[in-house]
């Protein structure tokens, strides 16, 4: 008779707070226990010398979404999922986008029959808001909340995508109220659009100058002014993919003044540079998005962030389109920078990079790795501890780790449909070996045995990421005194 489903035996298991020798048991679909000389399982896998961790999970990519230049995203539910479980990743929480003109319950139901059939790990979904409408305000993203979506990426650049600050205090008011995070692209757009429509009527049209256009300052700016319109409204706010060194400081500094701003940054800021961009021909092409990967003392203040905890999360931002027509190239070698489709995959390698060059360097601890790559991201979005621990009751995603395996990134190494890996070339020491979704066995050494269609909705809850801070700018508390408070 045995007691477990299945015991992972012998190896180090790592949590965000811990590190420890221990067994992992697991029944049906939960971890059921944790700790020395568990029981027999009716399966065993064998961890000695393997590093047992929660599987990653990803707050930051897009599949399947159809962008504002109406160019779809070169990977599907299947090969995006299947791709992130390759690379240790177990939740994914891509973006459902909202048009100028589509209603919100449409996109929702478009994106869940696209994710429910293809889908091989469990996924949660955000909301991109480009249209918000007396609708979408007042009915359409309460009823969404409601249903488990309670974050929103709004934008305050791309002609098709922007919010004016009026729709963004709009939108921020709907969150205070219903308990949502708002996630921001923060850039300057007027700056971004003079200087690309310059720079493009005068001739220069190569990738190296999308990363001028989007100067350092027009984050810091965009980074300045949400904070200073969340803290208006006292509504918490995340601000994702942040490049630069001054970005960084502007959330440290909105911080400073009570605000309560994260930080997300990404693989491409990390490992990632201009330099890259500047690569002859239509090269840089691959490696253009937005914001884009900027330079050495960048990446520092990057990697400072994620340790002294300036930024909160790192994801992959993955928004794959292939080197060709479908992408990249529209006009082939006559494409400028401003017809290129926007965006770098990262799903697979996120975390096998961050291991290699993060915890096998000595930049950040074990627990950090968890951390930065499943606990914090789960936490603050609202479906922990169902996911980003090992712990008893926690899903049974997990990880199991080959500290020592040696791989060479190449395109061939990645599952997803992109065609390139802006990180080829580079060597990686540790591997995730086997991949646990749910307590089921979907990667084994190089093969997976996942079923299309297994991964499964999840319906995040509320977090503590989403409770205002309570603090009032002197302009709120004055209506306050006179008694005449504002309602959001
Ligand atoms: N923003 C993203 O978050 N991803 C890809 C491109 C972009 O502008
Ligand atoms: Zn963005
Ligand atoms: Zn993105």
């Amino acid at each position: 008779m045995n007691d477990f489903d299945l015991v992972i035996r012998g190896g180090t298991v790592a949590t965000s707070t811990e590190v420890r020798e221990a067994d992992v048991a697991i029944l049906g679909e939960r971890v059921a226990a944790v700790g020395p000389s568990l029981g027999r399982g009716q399966r065993e896998i064998d961890a000695r010398g393997k590093l047992v961790l929660p599987g990653g999970v990803d707050s930051h990519c897009h599949i399947e979404q159809l962008s504002s230049f109406g160019v779809m995203c070169a990977d599907d539910f299947h090969t995006a999922t299947v791709s992130a479980a390759f690379g240790g990743t177990t939740t994914v929480m891509p973006f459902c986008a909202q048009h100028r003109g589509d209603s919100i319950p449409a996109v929702l139901a478009d994106y869940h029959e696209r994710a429910r059939t293809k889908a091989i790990i469990d996924y949660a979904f955000h909301l991109i808001i480009a249209n918000p409408d007396e609708a979408t305000l007042s009915h359409d993203l309460p009823a969404a909340i409601q249903e488990g979506v309670g974050s929103f990426k709004i934008f305050t650049t791309y002609e098709r995508m922007r919010l004016s600050d009026e729709q963004i205090l709009d939108v921020m008011a709907v969150a205070r109220k219903h308990r949502a995070l708002v996630m921001v692209h923060a850039e300057n757009h007027g700056v971004i659009s003079w200087l690309s429509n310059r720079l493009v009527d005068q001739g220069n049209t190569a990738p190296r100058y999308h990363a001028i256009c989007h100067t350092r300052g027009s984050e810091c700016e965009a980074i300045q002014r949400v904070a200073m319109l969340a803290e208006l409204v006292d509504v918490p706010v995340l601000i994702v993919h942040v490049s630069t060194v001054e970005g960084i400081e502007a959330i440290r500094e909105a911080r400073r003044r009570g605000v309560k701003i994260y930080g997300e940054t990404c693989p491409q800021y990390l490992f990632l540079t201009a330099q890259d961009i500047d690569r002859p021909g239509m090269e840089g092409a691959m490696f253009c998005c937005s914001p884009p990967p900027r330079d050495e003392a960048a990446q520092e203040a990057c990697w400072r962030g994620l340790s002294d905890g300036a930024l909160d999360v790192y994801s992959s931002d993955h928004a794959p389109y292939r080197y060709d027509e479908s992408g990249k190239l529209p006009k082939g070698e006559r494409t400028t920078f401003k017809e290129m489709a926007n965006g770098v995959p990262g799903l697979e390698l996120r975390l096998p990079l961050l291991f290699t060059f993060g915890y096998r360097a000595g930049r950040v601890s074990l627990p950090e790795f968890v951390d930065l790559t499943a606990t914090r991201h789960a936490k603050i979005y609202g479906c922990y501890p169902q996911k980003g621990d090992i712990a008893v009751g926690a899903d049974a995603d997990i990880a199991i780790w080959d500290p020592e395996r040696r791989l060479m990134i190449t395109p061939e190494l990645v599952h997803d449909n992109v065609g390139y890996t802006p990180y080829a070339g580079r060597e990686l020491q540790g591997w995730p070996v086997i991949v646990l979704s749910r307590g089921e066995i979907i990667v084994h050494h190089g093969k997976l045995s996942a079923e299309r269609g297994r991964g499964r909705f999840i319906a995040r809850g509320q977090s503590d990421a989403t409770v205002p801070s309570g603090k009032k700018v002197p302009e709120m508390a004055q209506l306050d005194a006179w008694g005449t408070p504002l309602r959001l």
